[in-house]
């Protein structure tokens, strides 16, 4: 659901996700959508467990946007990427980008350096990921000898992303834009792991999108915030179990504390969260930015 409440005069509703959504500038002159622009928002709305919680966690939009644009600006060196302009609407401001309108690859690029979550699932069964064999006797949350690259489907919204092999990624848009998806993806997540592991962060994956601006790729979507990736704290990483989410333990150790009243399979919406987990939750998210900024939120 979009943020019914928006007015954003000169821009038209394209799409939402999740927990953001997306809007074309309309042209000044003619009123229609410009075909080279679009506006990424971020709302504060919350993901766990599949579902998107009733009760939103004050900021996170504008801590997930300053977190993205500081990121892409770390990866210069590395990628172009699509931001114009983060001067945008007031009603929007601060959790908003203009992004330049890409034709999107079809793909969704993920990298993993620790194993966990979808990647854990096919090493148990296949004993490899995305067809890269593993050693055996690697646990949750165990690092992998060296980030692999484990390209998905993108799936409609509501359903989940399928593990494709890198030749089916290769058939769908060339060996050699493959080729370079991947490299990037990994180095991006190198680099994350670099900054984020002297602030007491592990990045144990993320996935990124990437467009074509002619024949060069450009990063686009978001990079490295906590909707993309998985952050765990470095002082509790202990493989053998699932690691605890940095920025989401309170809201799924609540949801799964009898407190709730709340089960999981029980197919029904999650109830709202209490104050005192919003308050702690809106910490984490502030917690990860600053310590990985280095800047006051
Ligand atoms: C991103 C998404 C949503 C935010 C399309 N630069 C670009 N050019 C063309 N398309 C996209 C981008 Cl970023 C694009 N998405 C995902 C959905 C809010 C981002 F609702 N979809």
């Amino acid at each position: 659901m979009p943020d019914a409440s928006l007015d954003l005069p000169g821009f038209a509703h394209v799409y939402s996700g999740k927990v953001r959504d997306l809007y074309a500038p309309l042209d000044a002159a003619s009123g229609a959508p410009r075909p080279d622009r679009l506006l990424l928002v971020a709302s504060d709305r919350i993901s766990a467990y599949d579902f998107v919680l009733d009760t939103p966690i004050p900021d996170k939009g504008e801590v997930l946007t300053r977190l993205s644009l500081w990121w892409f600006a770390q990866l210069e060196d590395l990628v172009p990427n699509h931001v114009v302009s983060a001067d945008v609407p007031d009603a929007v401001r601060g959790r908003a980008v203009l992004v330049e309108r890409l034709e999107m690859l079809p793909v969704e690029c993920v990298a993993r350096a620790y194993l966990t979550g979808g990647g854990l699932e096919e090493y148990t069964a296949k004993g490899a990921v995305s067809g890269i064999p593993l050693p055996s006797g690697l646990v949750d949350g165990d690092r992998l000898p060296e980030p692999v690259f484990t390209p998905s489907t993108k799936a409609p919204m509501g359903q989940h992303d399928e593990p494709i092999p890198f030749g089916a990624v290769e058939a769908e848009i060339g060996s050699a834009l493959a080729a370079r998806v991947r490299d990037l993806t990994v180095a991006i997540l190198q680099r994350g792991n670099e900054v984020a592991a002297e602030r007491g962060i592990l990045l144990a994956d993320t996935k990124v999108e990437f467009g074509l601006r002619g024949d060069e790729v450009v990063l686009a979507d978001e990079v490295l915030t906590p909707d993309s990736s998985r952050f765990w704290p470095a002082d509790q990483w202990e493989p053998g179990h699932p690691q605890p989410s940095f920025d989401k333990q309170y809201v799924r150790d609540w949801l799964t504390s009898p407190a709730s009243g709340w089960s999981r399979s029980s197919g029904e919406a999650p109830p709202a969260l209490p104050d005192d987990v919003v308050a702690r939750t809106r910490s984490k998210y502030v917690e990860a930015y600053e310590r990985l900024t280095g800047e006051t939120f």
